[in-house]
């Protein structure tokens, strides 16, 4: 993992930029702002921006950033993302977040998921203790690619955390851990595997325990788990929602092989408060350990974006210049 963390003059730096933008935007509008932020993010420390730039051309696998500037009179953590939104709770974090990620790349939104948001919120939501979605608390969430049903899907996941009071940690893996023998690995190489959407974006029908075939329904792409470099490719997977196409025993034997190798190497990152985690998100999956949700107003609270490299990729598949993809 590639970490630097500010000094503190560096924080207030951050801060400073983040204040005077919200000052000269009271209405926050992130999707609107978005290229505003971008030319901001060019006023940010030299060093923390060299340090991305660096680690992205490095494709380090995941890129952390600590001591960045949090409210220390932060709001309670919402009970749900639906609140979080309403209340419009802890935007000079979103920002804070966004100014970062925009060194990196442009971040995006779905309009399937948390209401066409830029910036998500992940917090633990009553209810959905054991669900597929990042409210879940009481089940592990399986090593994932993020919203592995899409061409389109982010080369970074960016989460940055506000507060973690039981030191949770985030699970990842890389795909240097999938160490299937041939002749099966190029099973992983072809075009063998459907991708489905997740239960964190609103499509129908509706999946849950009671109904698992419904998942086999939705509108899915078919690809390979592993593409790109030959050297060192990437990797797409998320075992929940990755099937092989019907009937191919040895698609499904490889997955399962390349999915437990992934299990048994998932290493822990705990980000703690002010901590912003870059995850790249075709070099490595990621997951999150189980934790006992409190729903006392201390939970533990991430702000989420995703961001792609190029936003041309997302116009081209939009065919439209924005950054919501339907
Ligand atoms: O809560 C975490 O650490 C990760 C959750 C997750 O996978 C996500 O929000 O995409
Ligand atoms: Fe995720």
């Amino acid at each position: 993992m590639a970490r630097y963390v500010l000094s503190d003059d560096e924080k207030k730096g951050v801060a400073a930029i983040a204040d005077a933008f919200l000052a000269a935007h009271p209405v926050w509008e992130p999707m609107e702002y978005a290229d505003a932020i971008r030319v901001e993010a060019e006023r940010l420390p030299v060093g923390v921006r060299q340090f991305l730039v660096a680690s992205r051309a490095a494709e380090d696998a995941v890129i952390a950033v600590a001591n960045l500037p949090v409210d220390e009179n932060l709001v309670p953590t919402p009970p749900s993302w639906q609140i979080a939104e309403k209340e419009g709770a802890a935007i000079r974090e979103e920002l804070v977040l966004l100014l970062i990620a925009s060194v990196l790349g442009d971040p995006f939104a779905w309009t399937s998921q948390q209401n066409g948001r830029l910036v998500h919120d992940v917090c633990p939501s009553k209810g959905q203790e054991a669900s597929l979605t990042s409210a879940s608390s009481e089940q592990q969430l399986t090593l994932h690619t993020e919203d592995v049903f899409h061409t389109c899907r982010g080369d970074y996941v960016a989460l940055m955390c506000l507060r973690n009071p039981d030191g949770v940690g985030t699970t990842v893996a890389p795909v240097d851990a999938v160490e299937v023998a041939e002749p099966l690995r190029e099973v992983l190489h072809q075009d063998r595997f459907r991708f489905f959407p997740d239960d964190s974006h609103d499509v129908v029908p509706e999946h849950s325990a009671e109904n698992p075939s419904a998942l086999e329904e939705r509108p899915h792409e078919v690809a390979s788990v592993l593409f790109g470099p030959e050297d060192s490719p990437y990797l797409r997977i998320d075992a929940d929602f990755t099937s092989p196409l019907v009937g191919d025993v040895e698609a499904e034997r490889a997955m399962n092989e390349a999915a437990a190798q992934l299990a048994a190497a998932a290493e822990r990152v705990v980000l703690s408060p002010g901590e912003a985690a870059f995850i790249d998100n075709y070099r490595v999956i990621h997951g999150r350990d189980t934790f006992t949700p409190r729903y006392d107003g201390t939970d533990r609270w991430l702000k989420r974006t995703s961001m792609v490299r190029d936003l041309r990729r997302t116009y081209v598949h939009t065919k439209s210049r924005s950054r919501l993809l339907a």
